[in-house]
């Protein structure tokens, strides 16, 4: 039997981090475009995107900034393009869907339950902002709901996935949202190959422990059998740990600067492909190969 290899996904920018929290993270359409094309061509053969507004890095839905850098990674990359419908917490639901449902993606992320949806731990300890809305968004994102209701996942299931052919990276931040995904498998609106992204570390979902790995994988075995592939985020310093011990159990594996601003120990990364080349060496020193993006729509049943 031929070796499985790892899809190494990178979430180029999202909607927590902000531009003062390092001045690494891609805010403009030319940063977004010229980050993922360096990270597809380090080895990640999926990009997950967000986009922010051009003027002050502040998180944005608007389908036509994501056009100014959608189409330049496709032209440059044959990397799967993944778009968030998460946006932010601060977003509606249609606001959450516009882009993708402009631009018909691949792949998409899906969320499966709501949630409070916290502060990365790390990120309590900036106070010198460089834009009035950075506090006050983070003050927002507090007393919010990261709504992703039974009737969100189902309009996002007909709309991207029936309408459009899309198939999506199921988020799951809980146990709970295992069951979901589930129930939604037994109603007959989502079918394997599924590929579920097990969410670390978000305060308000489950913790970056390792027992709590081998819990979901014991869960998505059980519920799933061999008709999902997992992979692994971890927020923040969870990130490398994270992702290690899943490759190790013969998962896949998330990286980027929406989910970790570090590259290690007290350094900042400084672009989204250092910390793809990090997880391909840690992978490499594991023996396991790195999946084309072809490999990847193969495995995951992508329309290509
Ligand atoms: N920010 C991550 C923890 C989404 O974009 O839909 C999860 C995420 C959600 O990437
Ligand atoms: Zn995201």
């Amino acid at each position: 039997m031929a070796k499985k290899k790892v899809i190494i996904t990178c979430a180029v920018t999202g909607s927590v981090h902000t531009p003062t929290m390092s001045p690494y993270l891609p805010v403009t359409p030319d940063q977004i475009t010229a980050e993922a094309i360096a990270a597809a061509e380090a080895g990640a053969s999926i990009l997950h995107l967000h986009a922010r507004n051009p003027e002050n890095g502040r998180p944005s839905a608007d389908p036509n900034v994501f056009m100014q850098f959608l189409p330049r990674i496709k032209q440059a990359t044959d990397a799967v393009i993944n778009i968030s419908t998460g946006g932010s917490s601060l977003m509606t639901l249609d606001e959450r869907l516009a882009a993708a449902t402009r631009a018909e993606p691949e792949m998409c992320s899906l969320n499966m339950g709501s949630m409070n949806f916290g502060l990365y731990p790390a990120l309590d300890r900036f106070t010198q902002w460089q834009h009035e809305w950075e506090p006050q968004l983070l003050e927002a994102t507090r007393s919010s709901i990261f709504k992703n209701t039974f009737a969100d996942i189902e309009d996002i299931l007909i709309r991207l996935g029936e309408g459009c052919g899309t198939r999506f990276e199921f988020e799951c931040y809980d146990v709970g949202h295992l069951y979901t995904l589930a129930h939604f498998r037994d109603r007959g609106l989502v079918a394997g190959p599924l590929f579920i992204q097990f969410v670390f570390g978000v305060l308000g979902g489950i913790g970056a422990d390792p027992e709590n790995l081998t819990h979901m994988k014991r869960i998505a075995d059980k519920l799933f059998g061999d008709s999902y592939s997992f992979s692994v985020l971890a927020a923040g310093r969870h990130q490398m740990p994270m992702t290690t011990m899943a490759a190790a159990m013969g998962g896949n594996v998330r990286v980027g600067l929406e989910d970790s601003l570090m590259l290690g120990r007290g350094e900042l990364a400084k672009s989204n492909a250092d910390q793809v080349k990090r997880i391909r060496d840690v992978l490499e020193a594991l023996s396991l190969d790195v999946a084309t993006p072809n490999e990847a729509r193969t495995m995951l049943g992508l329309k290509g």
